[in-house]
This record gives structure tokens, sequence and C-alpha cells, in this order.
């Protein structure tokens, strides 16, 4: 039998956790076969609540669920982590700023960055998914200089399953038929979702996708997800974030469908003309348990905007928490 991985969930208490950890402890990353020791993080008055869920976990009887620890310390959360999907964050309360946003992100990530450096496995697999998910990841990668960049992703799988779904009801295609989508930039309103490339069962799409629908309608209602889940259904994506978690780390560690691609948000290395070092959503592979970034891809004026404009955005973000001392 394959040895035990230990996977860290942080923010354990919260919503996408509780739809998160059920299919990560069934075996959803990692297979049927390999047994999953769970490292539940929360703050210290969320570590109960975290305790509820650890009951319930138990009580499915997953045979793949080896072990359920929490703790509210990172140091013994990260311990031999061989993934860390880092959910818990700080939501924006009222009259905070972006700049005490920043702030209170910054020094969680700074620790927990610190503390997959010194205490995780050298394989260690990194999945930021609390917001503002790209630059988190940034912070934590800039702190975890032992670590490879590369281990270091945000989630954008969301926002290109979202992409997906909008594709499939305009062309009226099974969403399984579609492939070759990817959300450039930054995982907020100015994110880029790109079909450029779309395929429907192999072969390219070429009619059903105006330039006036993908501007007018395409771009901002995929864009506008989040906004549009909570407003209709009262509080924000928990169960989709999860599953986009779940597929994101499962094709990471056992590879992407044959010809398949994924949107992975990673420290570019100035693919596409992206801006070195911040974290930006990009085609991706994933091969022999390493993501690589599709290559030779064209791009035209309308996507080089497009791209151009949403990484500016994660330079600012990058540029304020240089500024706030974060990094
Ligand atoms: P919840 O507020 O339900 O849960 C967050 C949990 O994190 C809480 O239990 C809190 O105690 C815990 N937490 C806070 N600081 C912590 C720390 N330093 N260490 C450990 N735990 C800590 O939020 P939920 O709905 O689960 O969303 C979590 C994050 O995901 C939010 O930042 C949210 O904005 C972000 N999202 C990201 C998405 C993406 O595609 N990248 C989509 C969904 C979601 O909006």
């Amino acid at each position: 039998t394959p040895t035990p991985v230990t996977v860290t969930v942080t923010g354990a208490a919260g919503q996408i956790s509780y739809a998160l950890l059920f299919r990560l402890a069934a075996g959803g990353v990692y297979g049927k076969d390999t047994p999953v020791r769970l490292r539940l993080l929360e703050v210290p008055s969320q570590t109960g609540a975290a305790e509820g869920v650890a009951m319930e976990l138990e009580d499915c009887a997953f045979p793949t669920l080896a072990s359920i620890d929490i703790t509210d310390d990172p140091a013994v959360a990260f311990d031999g982590a061989g993934a860390a999907v880092l959910v818990g964050a700080r939501p924006r309360g009222p009259g905070m700023e972006r700049a005490d946003l920043l702030t209170a992100n910054g020094a969680i990530f700074r620790d927990q960055g610190r503390a997959i450096n010194d205490h995780a496995a050298e394989d260690v697999r990194v999945l930021v998914v609390g917001n503002p998910a790209n630059t988190n990841a940034y912070i934590a990668h800039r702190h975890a200089p032992d670590v490879p960049a590369e281990r270091f992703t945000a989630l954008m799988r969301l926002d290109h399953n979202r992409a997906l779904s909008q594709l499939a009801a305009r062309l009226d295609a099974p969403v399984g038929e579609l492939d070759r989508v990817v959300v450039w930039g930054n995982h907020s309103a100015t994110q880029f979702p790109d079909v450029s490339y779309l395929t429907r069962g192999g072969a390219p799409v070429t009619d059903g996708l105006d330039r006036q629908w993908l501007e007018d309608d395409f771009i901002p209602r995929v864009a506008r997800r989040g906004s549009e889940i909570i407003e209709v259904r009262g509080s924000s994506s928990a169960a989709s974030a999860a599953g986009a978690s779940i597929v994101h780390m499962r094709d990471w560690v056992r590879g992407t469908p044959e010809g398949s691609w994924a949107t992975v948000a990673l420290p570019s290395r100035g693919e596409y003309g992206t801006v070195p070092g911040v974290v930006t959503g990009l085609p991706c592979r994933s091969d022999g348990g390493e993501w690589q970034v599709v290559e030779g891809l064209e791009i035209d004026d309308f996507q080089r905007a497009r791209i151009d404009a949403s990484v500016a955005e994660l330079v600012s973000e990058r540029d304020a928490v240089h500024g706030l001392g974060l990094v």
C-alpha cells in the first residue's frame, strides 16, 4: 500500500472547507489507494468548530482517511505536508480599506509561507484559495525561498470551469466535450476568460462566439459570477470552489487528461508577455506531477490588451504589498 500523504487545509471550519474536506478524505485527489492524513489549521476561536467537522469526517468512515489533527499553530499544521490548500483568509470587514485587507492577509500568508518553507515536505504542492488569492500566493511564495516557485499556485480553476459552463450553454454542447479555455490574469473582475483556442470534441470552435457576445456577455458574466452567486444564493461560492480545488490538485498530482488544459495561477516566468514573478492565470498541462505552461500560442491585439490590463492589476497589488513591508 502507498504511504499516506499529509494534506494541510487552512480555514478548516469555513464553508469552502466543509465541501472540500469530505472529497479530499474520500480520495478525490490522490485516489482510492492512497491514505490521507488531514491537518486542519484554524484560528483559536474556530478550532472547536473544526473539531465538529472532524467528527463528521470520522462518521463517514472513509477507507482513505488515515488521521485528522487540528491545530492553531502553522508549524504543526504544515509539518511534513505534501499538499497544502490555503483556504483561510481574512474577509473584508465593515470600514476596512484595501490596505487593511492586504495587511491582514499579508501577515497570514507571510507566516504560512515561512511555516511551509521550514516544515513542509520537499515536494509540497500549495494551492491558495483565500482571497486575494493570486497576491496571497505571491506573498507565501516570497516567504518560502527554499521551495521552488512553481510549487505555489492560486485557484483559477473555478473561473475556468465557470467559462466552460457558460460556453456549454451558449453552444448547446455537453460541457465535457469542450476544452482549451484559459483565464488569464487575476482572480478578480479584470480576469480575461479567453475562448481563442476553444475546442469541441477535439476540433476548433469557430461558430457561435461573436466578438460582441464575448465582450458584452461572456467575459463580464464569468468575471462577475462570484458576485452573481452571492446575490442569488445569499452567500459566496463554496461547493463550486471546493470542487475546483479538488480537480486542480487531482490534475496536478495525477496529470491532466491527454490533450486537455487547465487554468492555473502560477508565478510567471514571463510567459506570453506577463510580468515575471506575479502569480497569473496561465494555460497549463500537468505531467509527471508538475505543471507545464502550454507553449506556442498566438496572441492577437484583443487578447494582448486584456491580458496586459489584468496583469497590470497584479503588478499594482504586488507593489502595494511591497510598499506595506509584507514582502
Ligand atoms: P469562511 O469565512 O466560511 O471560512 C474561512 C475560515 O478561515 C474561517 O473559519 C476562519 O476562521 C479561517 N481563518 C481565517 N484566518 C485564518 C488563519 N490565519 N489560519 C487558519 N484559518 C483561518 O470563508 P469561505 O467561504 O470558506 O472562503 C474562504 C476564502 O476563499 C475567502 O477568502 C474567499 O474570498 C475565497 N474564495 C476564493 C475563490 C477562488 O476561486 N479563488 C472562490 C470562492 C471564495 O470566494
